[in-house]
């Protein structure tokens, strides 16, 4: 990490790296959702530690899932993933004790976009990652999201959006900046993102984003994104006995 990069990530809340993962590597893991996706479908998975598990359904009318979450406890691939030791260098962007959050939060996030009849995910309003934080009561405290990018984006076509700077504007901007999730225009000041599968963003928790719904249909709109956070402060894990004790018992999904 340069200190160009350090003071970028101060004053606009995001970096953007290219070729992060090869061609190889975006392939693996592009194999292993569709594993965990076929097994979460078979197995009807509902929830995982308390975050409920977003299904949709292919240009086929086949059910898929299109939102994961602490998906590298369920798959031996997206684990290795996150061993990477470069991971160690996105860490310095926040204080303390910075970790990944694999257990925390929604652990590794994985969206499936898809622009197609039967699909339930296709954009994302305005929001910030950080609110959450508030409705569980808890001060906002530090918190980036790493993005791994599998399939190519064009901007004009669509996906991630995010207003640079708006990390820096307090709590009341963060709560009444835009209505959460209802907001979905396009903002003058919004950035777009030109996404190579492999590339790497990481952003500010406090910024406000959103994704753009492709423009494309089918099998061109699909757009695989992972994210998982950076935190610090208290260890916070989430766990399936402790969250979902009586609502769902499902098989174990750790291989
Ligand atoms: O799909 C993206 O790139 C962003 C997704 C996002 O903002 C989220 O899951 O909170
Ligand atoms: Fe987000």
């Amino acid at each position: 990490m340069t200190r160009a990069q350090h003071e970028a990530f101060q004053r606009d809340g995001f970096l953007h790296f290219k070729r992060f993962l090869d061609p190889h590597a975006v392939a693996a893991l592009r194999t292993a959702i569709d594993e965990l996706g076929a097994q979460w479908v078979r197995d009807e998975v509902k929830v995982v530690n308390g975050t409920p598990v977003k299904y949709g359904q292919d240009e086929t009318g086949r059910p898929m899932v299109q939102r994961y979450s602490f998906a590298s406890l369920h798959h031996p691939v997206f684990a290795e993933l996150l061993r990477d030791p470069r991971f160690k260098a996105l860490l310095q962007l926040v204080d303390g004790d910075a970790r990944l959050g694999t257990h925390e939060k929604d652990g590794l996030v994985i969206n499936h976009y898809l622009n197609a009849a039967g699909s339930n995910f296709t954009q994302m309003g305005w929001h910030t990652d950080a609110i959450r934080d508030l409705f569980l009561g808890r001060r906002v405290g530090p918190m980036l999201n790493v993005g791994i990018h599998l399939d190519d984006q064009d901007p004009r076509n669509g996906g991630l959006r995010l207003i640079p700077g708006t990390h820096r504007q307090g709590l009341g901007g963060m709560l009444f900046h835009k209505r959460y999730y209802v907001d979905k225009a396009a903002d003058p000041r919004e950035v777009a993102f030109d996404i190579q599968a492999g590339d790497l963003t990481v952003h500010d928790g406090r910024l406000w984003h959103r994704v753009q719904r492709s423009a494309l249909v089918g099998e061109a709109s699909r757009r695989r994104v992972m994210y998982i956070p950076i935190i610090n402060g208290p260890y916070a894990p989430k766990s399936e006995k402790s969250r979902t004790p009586f609502y769902h018992r499902f098989q174990h999904l750790v291989k």
